[in-house]
């Protein structure tokens, strides 16, 4: 076992307080990362832990194992310190949210994350950009702690990679593909697991397909911009990636933006590409992700920043 592998066992055996968190607004993966990790820990060391998470959790992942124990950061006592807190698929220190003050009092912090980052909050750190999902890094990490899962483990570990993928579409390494052969022989059901999924709200869906409608192309059609204002945002259930998902699916579109008005002069920008990096772009609007799925949060106004991603194109 590796020395990394032994300091992350002896950290969850000496806690007397551990807390996990994934990014603000969880998504699958950050959400079923955390879920997993504290059913481990309980399984395992026989402790509990408290999943904290900041801004809304999508309606499609109402009915994944353990999602009531995933509690609002507002609910967790202002004075409340950790001795152990553990991050999951955070990204970067901005994307923690309300749950930021609780990991910078604690005494140490892990972390699992398969984000590209330069700016560890951890201590001790399980980082691969290569790993298609967190819940992948944290099957391979327990596997090689010997860890044991239950259904609700595999079940969880499975949806982060269903999710991530994008339903497998994203799968770039053959080793989640063989740690999913592994998942499914310990009881993981794909259909089963992906049909929990299609839990959305009919009006989620319909703002969607409205946005997709209305979108624009640049660059002769290689470029779609589509944006939501706010009142149609408040509909919204996550980050859009139906609207991602349609775009993408056209003849010559190579990269897909979507702007939403999260409140006045405020911008959320997610940003496809089908084969090119586009990571720097959202980088350079103060954001990140992965090289081909990324985004930035910008104070702006919706105008200028569709001007200013227009101009991030150029030469592309
Ligand atoms: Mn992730």
């Amino acid at each position: 076992m590796n020395d990394k592998i032994k300091i992350l066992i002896d950290k969850i055996q000496n806690a007397q307080s551990i807390a996990i968190s994934g990014h603000k607004n969880p998504d699958g993966d950050s959400l079923c990362s955390a879920l997993a990790l504290l059913k481990i820990i309980e399984l395992n060391f026989n402790k509990t832990a408290t999943v904290i998470y900041d801004g809304n959790v999508p309606r499609d992942l109402d009915y994944i194992p353990l999602r009531k124990e995933a509690i609002f950061h507002t609910h967790i006592p202002e004075d409340a310190k950790y001795d152990l807190y553990i991050l999951v698929d955070y990204g970067t220190r901005i994307h923690l949210g309300g749950a930021e003050k609780y990991v910078m009092d604690a005494d140490y912090v892990i972390e699992f994350d398969h984000h590209v980052n330069n700016d560890f909050v951890g201590d001790l750190i399980f980082s691969d950009s290569d790993k298609a999902s967190a819940t992948q890094l944290i099957y391979d990490v327990s596997c090689q702690a010997q860890f044991i899962m239950n259904q609700d483990v595999i079940d969880l570990i499975t949806l982060g990679i269903i999710t991530d993928t994008g339903n497998f579409k994203f799968v770039r390494k053959g080793d989640v593909l063989r740690d999913t052969a592994q998942l499914i022989d310990r009881g993981a059901n794909i259909p089963h697991l992906v049909n929990l999924l299609n839990n959305k709200d009919k009006k989620t869906v319909l703002v969607e397909s409205e946005t997709v409608s209305k979108t624009e192309f640049f660059m002769r059609g290689r470029l779609a911009i589509a944006m939501i204002k706010q009142p149609d945002y408040k509909k919204l259930d996550g980050r859009g990636e139906l609207v991602l998902s349609l775009l993408g699916q056209i003849h010559g579109v190579e990269f897909v933006v979507l702007l939403k008005e999260q409140k006045e002069n405020q911008i959320g920008i997610s940003i496809r590409s089908k084969h090119i990096p586009i990571n720097h772009i959202a980088e350079s609007l103060g954001g990140g992700g992965h090289l081909c799925a990324a985004g930035a949060v910008v104070i702006d106004d919706l105008i200028n920043v569709k001007t200013k991603i227009i101009n991030a194109f150029k030469g592309m």
